[in-house]
């Protein structure tokens, strides 16, 4: 597939467009044929999540419970360790060739995909399937920042603006409210997906990597699973280099950090009462799953 040179120019943003009822960027889409025909392993474990909802945080916990704390932690970034499967930006990232790559058994893989895009051989393999959701609120606060300081993501433009059209589903990766619901959805027909939530995370980490232990069948001492935590915490993540997103260039931290607040709640500092009711208003004639609840 030849690539345009000029659409992957860290200098131009990409535009959003409807892919498939979806909005997104080429960088997700001009590689969707090997996408499409990605060949999973039945012990890949693939790290799902819609765009700023703990993905790398997801990502470090299990790296680290899976590797331990060796070399490869100091010395190789997150974004390698943990390939972005659509993500195509030549020559530096090929998400599949990235993880054809990787050494590693199992191969931990990065998607933010609609349920509905997954590649079929992740459910013809079976593949352990980790989903990771966040309140709305707080994901389209993170989401805006880091669309401010990102080059590869399109124009953040105001904050107004960017809230209406999250709430339109014209955001990278599409709609949060049919992400979530559909990931949530597919529990029902497929068991080897475990769903958590990044609250959940926050208000008690040690119970959550005791889950997915369980979840991905390994048995892990109780000192391995505190060293994992208090390594993976969000200032110990914030100041490691390998972790925090600073060796992109083209992520500009002096607009927004990658580890930006790592809260519950911050959407209380961005919302007007006004902004606060009309979403209300309107998450409530889309999320109708009464069962899929988040805590604000
Ligand atoms: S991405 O770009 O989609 O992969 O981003 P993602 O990693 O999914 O989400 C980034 C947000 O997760 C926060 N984060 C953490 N919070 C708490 N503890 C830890 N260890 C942690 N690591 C990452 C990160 O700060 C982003 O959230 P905001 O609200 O912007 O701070």
């Amino acid at each position: 597939m030849a690539v345009d040179p000029e659409k992957t120019s860290p200098c131009s943003r990409p535009e959003l467009f409807d892919f498939h009822g979806v909005h997104m960027t080429h960088i997700f889409t001009d590689n969707w044929e090997k996408v499409q025909n990605f060949q999973a392993r039945p012990d890949d474990v693939l790290i799902t999540t819609y765009p700023k909802a703990g993905t790398t945080w997801v990502s470090n916990i299990l790296d680290l419970l899976y590797f331990g704390q060796t070399e490869r932690q100091t010395s190789i970034p997150i974004y390698t360790r943990v390939p972005f499967l659509e993500l195509i930006s030549p020559p530096l990232m090929i998400g599949t060739e990235d993880i054809e790559q990787l050494p590693t058994s199992p191969r931990l893989i990065k998607t933010h995909l609609p349920v509905q895009f997954l590649p079929k051989s992740f459910w013809e393999q079976n593949s352990r399937i980790v989903y990771i959701a966040r309140n709305a609120k707080d994901n389209v606060v993170s989401y805006f920042h880091f669309d401010r300081m990102n080059k590869f993501e399109p124009e953040a433009g105001d904050w107004s603006s960017f809230l209406q059209r999250f709430m339109e589903g014209k955001m990278v990766f599409g709609s949060w409210y049919d992400h979530v619901t559909g990931w949530w959805e597919k529990r029902q027909t497929y068991s080897n997906l475990h769903y958590m939530f990044y609250e959940d995370l926050i208000t008690d980490t040690g119970r959550e990597i005791d889950q997915l232990c369980s979840f991905l069948g390994m048995s892990c001492s109780t000192e391995e699973k505190e060293r994992v935590r208090a390594l993976t915490q969000f200032d110990q993540m914030k100041n490691d280099k390998m972790a925090n997103y600073s060796t992109i260039p083209d992520m500009d931290f002096t607009i927004s950090p990658f580890m930006r607040k790592g809260k519950v709640g911050d959407w209380k500092n961005h919302f007007t009462v006004a902004q606060n009711e009309q979403f209300d208003e309107d998450y409530k004639k889309k999320m109708k799953n009464p069962k899929l609840q988040f805590p604000y």
